[in-house]
């Protein structure tokens, strides 16, 4: 085939498939008229708390009779972005976005504002300098979260006096709201605390796991190599995937998690709650991935009664667990 031809070819190729994604015109089919469509971009599938978050989200807006379009992201931020494009191309009702870090949406987010399509940011924030871009943001409190993790730590330590409590913190992926606002959070209890105690308690250490664990392990084997592990008190870990690989390579030393080094964990997966009655964690601060209840009212809200209806910000409630509490009260969770 000539070059002209193959050119002709491609063009008919490109057409085919983009009309094969667009949505019918209203008026041509009376069931898709009817239908109320909801692109969900997720950002990934890193850990049993993210799978557990698609999950609840899919589940209750098909529960409502949504027809939900899903795409998984699988952490990467340029496919994301197509994914987004394909349902502005589909024109859908709304969007459902996870995103995987802070930076970078505001071109992405133009083009749905120009289709009319409104915006549903869930689980980690976006930093835009038109905030119109998106409708509201539904999620946890992250600050909260790195709060509660301090609190248990200065309470641990409070008769401590004069004694310094080194802390290790392994941190979540760069340029996102979780791992900044924990780490905000969880410095700010512990400084306020210090004052009221006389116990300095420092962050020694911070070392990245992006969430993951593979990557979580990594780290704190290394740190164990450079023999740095025998002076820290305490481990804060942004997430339980981090916190398992941690686990892991804690194994090659004597060091005894639980007794010899107080494990503070973020997220509250199965595994982690289980961890926590056999001794081997000491504080486990739950982020709530069961998000689907509030974005489909969210969504219900503002078809129902408009933009104005809908909260800029909606928080999901959570709690804290911790060794010295009644393992009995700890609903059970399948994630
Ligand atoms: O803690 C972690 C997940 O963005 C809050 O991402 C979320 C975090 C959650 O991979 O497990």
């Amino acid at each position: 085939m000539d070059k002209k031809w193959l050119h002709i070819f491609l063009s008919i190729l490109l057409m085919t498939s983009l009309s094969a994604c667009q949505r019918p015109a209203e008026g041509t089919n009376e069931s898709a008229k009817e239908s109320i469509v909801i692109g969900f971009s997720q950002s990934g599938t890193e850990s049993s708390w993210r799978k557990r978050h698609t999950e609840s989200i899919r589940t209750e807006l098909e529960k409502e009779g949504y027809e939900v379009l899903y795409r998984n992201g699988y952490m990467n931020q340029e496919r994301q972005i197509q994914d987004i494009r394909s349902f502005i191309v589909y024109q859908v009702d709304a969007i459902v976005f996870t995103p995987l870090q802070e930076d970078g949406w505001e071109p992405i987010l133009e083009e749905a504002a120009k289709a009319g399509i409104p915006v549903f940011i869930v689980d980690r924030h976006v930093d835009l300098a038109d905030p119109s871009l998106f409708l509201t943001h539904i999620g946890p409190s992250f600050k909260a979260e790195g709060n509660r993790a301090g609190l248990y730590v200065s309470n641990y330590f409070k008769h401590h006096e004069n004694e310094t409590i080194n802390v290790l913190e392994l941190t979540g992926l760069s340029d996102t709201s979780p791992t900044q606002l924990r780490s905000d959070g969880f410095r700010e209890t512990i400084k306020r605390d210090y004052a009221k105690n006389n116990v300095t308690i420092q962050v020694t250490d911070a070392l990245n796991g992006d969430f993951i664990r593979r990557k979580g392990k990594e780290v704190i084997e290394q740190y164990i190599a450079e023999g740095k592990m025998d002076d820290i008190d305490v481990l804060f870990s942004h997430n339980d995937e981090m916190t398992i690989g941690a686990l892991e390579a804690l194994k090659q030393t004597d060091i005894v998690p639980g007794k010899d080094i107080v494990i503070v964990t973020i997220d509250a997966q199965k595994e982690m709650i289980d961890n926590l009655k056999n001794g081997i964690v000491n504080c486990v601060v739950e982020c709530n991935p069961d998000a689907g209840i509030f974005v489909k009212n969210a969504i219900s809200r503002y078809l129902s009664r408009g933009r104005s209806a809908v909260p800029k910000e909606i928080y999901v409630h959570e709690t804290v667990f911790s060794s010295d509490m009644d393992f009995d009260q700890i609903p059970p969770r399948n994630y």
